[in-house]
């Protein structure tokens, strides 16, 4: 049965079902329990009605991952408003490019977030409170009673442009956030009050929204909150400080990892990869580095988190693993017919943690949400059951009539020893003649020519995947979920 009523019962329910007592956030400079995290989202909550914040309207949060920041998302679902977690490192102009869509009139901020924030919001009708040393509710001596929800009001919206563009509010309901946390945690994880989870992925990133913040109170167990970038370094530390139990991260953050001596990973028992692909190579390495079952699944911030994933005891290497209980699949040829077993076709999915829609977009709601089906974009064939994912729909290029996935030709550049990341984009080279070209970030100290990789592709790729130029650049355009915008290097330059 789909789950309903306000999604701030969970946060109710952790408290009332631990005693208050069990922890729920970890930081370096102490622990909070579900108890005192409600209490200080009743007071935060009354903070924002008290400041005119008003039932259904939205609240940009543009803050680290840090206590203020969960307090803050259950303070907005606890005084009936839409949380809209937005990266604290936004520039001032994608900063004021949500302000002005969400229509938001109040924005908490942090250190990070604070100059952009105050420029993005000159001359627009938006308060803005920082948590500073002390939370700007700290000196709220009230609290607000909850706002009921039915289940199908708006409670959260996150900013998507995905790989191609220009921004979109993302509209989930309270339903669909207690729909997500009752997925992965619980059915796959079986998180429980003994684990201790950590995320890599940050909180306003629907991944690691769902890792950090309400999962955790779904199932019971702690979070380890850490502001600031994740880097390797960063992820060692607390791998030894807090032990936790599971790691959520991207792929971009176990490539680095996982090849480096003296890991701590003893302290986990599953690591949950998501948001880009696993190559196979790179799941084996982490699985015999970390001696734990490393997971992969498929999410999207219209899904609001994963919609299939592996289970322990249960992968398929280079597989996204199976559909989540309540989600069903289906995949589609380019006349929307579907296509047999093993066949690559596009992703469609229902189920119940799919967006509302785009905000205020109906139009471009209505191209990928058709009767309660949403298209994804991704191209998959599911064999015995497993998806496994070929690209996306926007990856795939013709060359001289014939499909090519620029991922599959990016996974094999990156196998030279010289290469640290790639990406291939398709250009026209006269006579509407379409070729590749491979952008190359080299490895420190490295710096490869374009005949050896030539080469190299050459004896790993049939000579029309092969890229015909190569151009070595200091870094490549990933949008801050770490997924490659390769638009931004095809456009003309
Ligand atoms: O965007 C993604 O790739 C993703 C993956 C897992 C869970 C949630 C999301 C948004």
């Amino acid at each position: 049965m789909t789950p309903s009523g306000p999604a701030w019962q969970l946060l109710v329910g952790a408290a009332e079902g631990h005693g208050g007592r069990n922890p729920y956030l970890c930081t370096l400079e102490g622990v909070w329990s579900f108890q005192q995290v409600l209490e200080e989202v009743t007071c935060a909550a009354a903070f924002l009605l008290a400041h005119g914040g008003e039932v259904g309207e939205r609240v940009v949060l543009a803050m680290g991952d840090r206590v203020e920041m969960v307090v803050a998302f259950w303070a907005a679902l606890w005084a009936g408003m839409v949380a809209v977690p937005v990266a604290p490192s936004f520039s001032p102009r994608e900063l004021r490019e949500i302000l002005v869509d969400s229509g938001a009139r109040i924005a908490l901020g942090d250190a990070t977030s604070a100059k952009a924030l105050a420029s993005a919001a000159e001359g627009l009708s938006v308060r803005l409170f920082f948590c500073e040393d002390k939370p700007p509710w700290s000196s709220t001596t009230h609290t607000a009673s909850p706002v009921k929800s039915g289940g199908s009001e708006p409670a959260l919206m996150l900013y998507t442009s995905g790989t191609t563009g220009r921004m979109k509010g993302v509209v989930h309901s309270h339903r669909n956030v207690l729909a997500a946390a009752g997925g992965l945690g619980p059915q796959v994880l079986n998180l429980t009050p003994e684990d201790r989870v950590f995320s890599a992925a940050r909180m306003f990133f629907a991944y690691g929204l769902g890792n950090s913040v309400y999962i955790p109170v779904a199932c019971g167990c702690a979070a380890v909150v850490h502001p600031g970038p994740v880097l390797p370094g960063v992820v060692r530390e607390i791998l030894e400080r807090f032990r936790p139990t599971v790691l959520f991260a991207v792929p971009s953050l176990y490539r680095a990892l996982a090849p480096q001596p003296g890991v701590p990973w003893r302290s986990l028992r599953c690591a949950v990869s998501a948001g880009e692909k696993l190559p196979p190579e790179l799941w084996q390495l982490l699985t015999r580095r970390a001696r734990v079952p490393v997971l992969d699944g498929l999410g999207m911030t219209e899904t609001l988190h994963h919609f299939t994933s592996n289970r322990p005891g249960e992968v398929a290497p280079g597989s996204v693993g199976r559909p989540l209980a309540g989600f069903s699949l289906k995949v589609l040829d380019e006349q929307g017919q579907p296509v047999a077993e093993g066949q690559v076709g596009e992703l469609w999915v229902s189920g119940p943690s799919v967006m509302d829609g785009y905000f205020r977009q109906p139009e471009k709601t209505a191209v990928v949400l058709k009767e309660g089906w949403l298209r994804t974009g991704d191209l998959v064939s599911v064999r015995g059951g497993f998806v496994y994912h070929c690209g996306r729909r926007d990856d795939l290029v013709k060359l001289s009539g014939i499909a090519v996935f620029l991922s599959e030709v990016e996974e094999v550049l990156k196998k030279h020893p010289g290469v640290a990341e790639a990406a291939v984009v398709p250009v026209e080279r006269g006579a509407g003649v379409a070729t590749l070209k491979a952008f190359i970030v080299p490895r420190p100290g490295e710096l490869p020519q374009a005949n050896e990789l030539f080469r190299f592709c050459r004896r790993r790729l049939a000579a029309f995947k092969v890229p015909r130029e190569f151009e070595v650049v200091e870094s490549l355009p990933y949008t801050l979920t770490g997924k490659l915008r390769r638009f931004f290097l095809a456009a003309p330059r």
